[in-house]
């Protein structure tokens, strides 16, 4: 019988100095709550929750009814518990802080309650991301400016993939490590022990449809993998594009890769596509942990200082040597 990640976690804290059991509660919480989107997902037309809600998010989105449901369960099964000073969403203009009513902890937590769901009304895999900081000492009463610290600083990341099977993957800093829901038992498993990412990939992941926005690093990377041993490269590549995050994510730290939304002139002043707190930052730090890279091309992400809770920027991650060999061309160019 593999270890459930309850039993997992508690033998994590157990290598925390000074744990109090605060973030184990923390955790089992986020755990709860992607057991409920679980659920609402896979059920979809049979509960009415498919289509879209009639609203448009802080990112000018229209929003799915699920997108407004998942929010909610994120918002209710972690905000009781006294973990959390305050939380932040895709899906909330400004942060969320801990009603009067519930003690507040030391921890933020910053999510996307269902990433990709554009993709929930044709059956095709979504996810959460989520991303867990300390608030700064002292502070119970944070600000939005309390949120806005790099990658490096979070104490753990994770995703939920609601595919065909549902599975919780996440790191604390020490490696990654992958569980699947056991709906007989409704507990997440430990399936993927120590989740590495290859070095080398012969698979890429971008949005082909962009092509005529991207900068030149990218466009001659692009097309050196098109034509593979016929352009200079010792291989030749495969092509994936999901339009979901989590998916494309799930994939390379299974099977390594590139993924890719660069910086691209499509839309006036959008440095990218991708939210930096509450995916790109978790994303990267998954990545990293397994042995993958992360970069905006020319910078390491989980460096980056964030100048807005919703902040947008270019994402580059997954095999190492390949990630490296775009970032050269940016160096280059
Ligand atoms: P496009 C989903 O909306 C998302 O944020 C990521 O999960 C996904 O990788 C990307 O956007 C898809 O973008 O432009 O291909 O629809």
């Amino acid at each position: 019988m593999s270890k459930s990640l309850v039993q997992f976690i508690i033998e994590e804290q157990r290598h925390i100095p000074g744990a109090t059991g605060d973030f184990t509660g923390l955790l089992s919480d986020i755990e709860v709550a992607c057991k409920q989107i679980a659920h609402a997902v896979n059920k979809g037309a049979l509960i009415g929750v498919l289509g879209s809600a009639g609203s448009e998010n802080v990112q000018g989105e229209t929003q799915k009814k699920l997108d407004v449901i998942t929010n909610e369960i994120f918002l209710k099964n972690n905000e009781w518990a006294g973990h959390l000073a305050a939380m932040a969403s895709e899906e909330m203009d400004e942060i969320y802080p801990i009603p009067a009513q519930y003690p507040r902890g030391k921890y933020l937590l910053t999510f996307d309650p269902l990433d990709g769901s554009s993709n929930i009304d044709v059956n095709i895999s979504v996810g959460t991301i989520f991303s867990i900081l300390r608030a700064p000492e002292g502070v119970t009463n944070p600000k939005t400016e309390d949120f806005l610290q790099p990658g490096t600083k979070q104490v753990c990341a994770g995703y939920a993939l609601y595919g065909p099977a549902t599975m919780l993957v996440i790191t604390t800093g020490h490696g990654v490590n992958g569980f699947t829901l056991d709906r007989d038992i409704g507990e997440f498993m430990l399936t993927h022990p120590n989740m590495q990412i290859p070095a080398d990939t012969q698979e890429f992941a971008i949005n082909m449809s962009n092509q005529r926005y991207w900068e030149a690093p990218v466009k001659r990377y692009i097309d050196e993998c098109m034509k593979g041993k016929d352009g200079g490269r010792e291989k030749n590549f495969n092509m994936r594009w999901v339009a979901s995050m989590v998916a494309e994510v799930h994939r390379i730290l299974t099977r390594g890769g590139i993924f890719m939304y660069p910086f691209d002139t499509k839309e006036a002043g959008k440095a990218g596509k991708l939210r930096l707190l509450y995916e790109a930052n978790p994303m990267s730090f998954i990545v990293e942990q397994a042995g993958g890279a992360s970069s905006t091309g020319r910078e390491r992400i989980m460096e980056l200082k964030p100048s807005g809770l919703h902040q947008r920027v270019p994402v580059i991650l997954g095999s190492k040597n390949e990630v490296e060999r775009v970032v050269s061309y940016h160096k280059g160019a």
